[in-house]
């Protein structure tokens, strides 16, 4: 069994400088040997760099901010992330800003087209361009994925160069195929789609209600009844209550614990269905040096539960 680490110190889909520094203290924190003591091969050849697109380059289409650098960095995660797939390893994406599950979901699509995603989260990241506010696209990789948003809703003209996200183009997560657990901070045009479309949502109302135990198997209940599809769990570390994970851009309160967050990685893991695994928004410039070194090592420790550890 091989996973491969995806480093991508990438923070264009948000304002908050520092988030890119996530997967650089994460793996410095020793993920690799950490993993490599569960009995995974692990590979992890350095973090992916990005080549920058200024913002002189790149203005707003719409609400969108920087649209060509997420586009451009997304679609090369999701070439990497499904070429690792492809090789039969576990992609491991480690961010960065949470725009990046536009590439690493497509990645796991091209590999595994029924493949159904776990987003764990705080935020729905499901706005539309018509629907986003803050116009950050780390709040909107869903409605890409599921092609709420597309290309063709920023126009045709991108001065000769391709419109952003045609290459997302043909990419269509079916709603029906999305679990979230953890959310309390969704939008009002975010509530409506979640509605619209039937999908499984569990926020934290409902883990208070059934436990998370419960809330788990309900998820995987609507997502994926035969527990026979590949899962890609797509975490958020702002899921986790800020006292829990405090250095991460749009901390809410009234988060999953420690342990309910790593419930969720360890069950996944017990599936055996686990095909790939994101861990973004560690960002190291938030807090103080205790936080952040909290956070980061919460990062990893997720991450461990995702891939076998146990407490036994
Ligand atoms: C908000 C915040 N819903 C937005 N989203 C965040 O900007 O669309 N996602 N923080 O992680
Ligand atoms: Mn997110
Ligand atoms: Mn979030
Ligand atoms: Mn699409």
């Amino acid at each position: 069994k091989t996973v491969s680490i995806v480093g991508c110190p990438f923070s264009g889909g948000q304002h908050r400088v520092g988030v890119d520094k996530g997967p650089i203290h994460m793996v410095n924190a020793g993920l690799v040997e950490q993993l490599r003591g569960l009995g995974w091969i692990v590979e992890f050849d350095g973090h992916h760099q990005f080549e920058d697109i200024s913002a002189e380059f790149d203005p707003p289409i719409g609400k969108l901010k920087n649209p060509r650098f997420v586009s451009k960095v997304t679609q090369a995660v999701a070439q990497v992330v499904g070429d690792h797939a492809t090789r039969g390893s576990l992609p491991l994406t480690l961010g960065g800003d949470h725009s990046l599950a536009m590439g690493t979901i497509a990645g796991t699509l091209s590999r595994y087209s029924d493949a159904c995603v776990i987003w764990v989260d705080a935020h729905a990241d499901i706005n539309t361009h018509e629907t986003t506010d803050s116009g950050n696209i780390h709040g909107m990789p869903l409605a890409f994925l599921t092609s709420l948003s597309g290309s063709k809703s920023l126009g045709n003209n991108n001065g000769g160069q391709p419109v952003p996200f045609s290459w997302l183009d043909s990419v269509h997560l079916h709603p029906s195929r999305l679990a979230y657990i953890g959310l309390r901070d969704v939008d009002q045009g975010e509530k409506t789609i979640l509605r619209e479309h039937n999908i499984a949502a569990f926020s934290m109302h409902e883990i208070d209600r059934y436990g998370i135990g419960s809330v788990v198997e309900m998820a995987l209940d609507r997502v994926n009844p035969d527990r026979s599809k590949p899962i890609h769990l797509s975490f958020d570390v702002d899921a986790l209550d800020p006292s829990v994970a405090p250095s991460t851009g749009t901390p809410v309160r009234g988060g999953l614990t420690f342990r309910e967050g790593h419930y969720i990685c360890e069950r996944l893991y017990e599936t055996g269905l686990l095909v790939a695994i994101d861990l973004m928004e560690v960002n190291p410039s938030l807090r103080d040096a205790a936080d952040v070194q909290q956070t980061v090592a919460v990062g990893c420790s997720l991450v461990r539960a995702a891939l076998g550890e146990t407490l036994l």
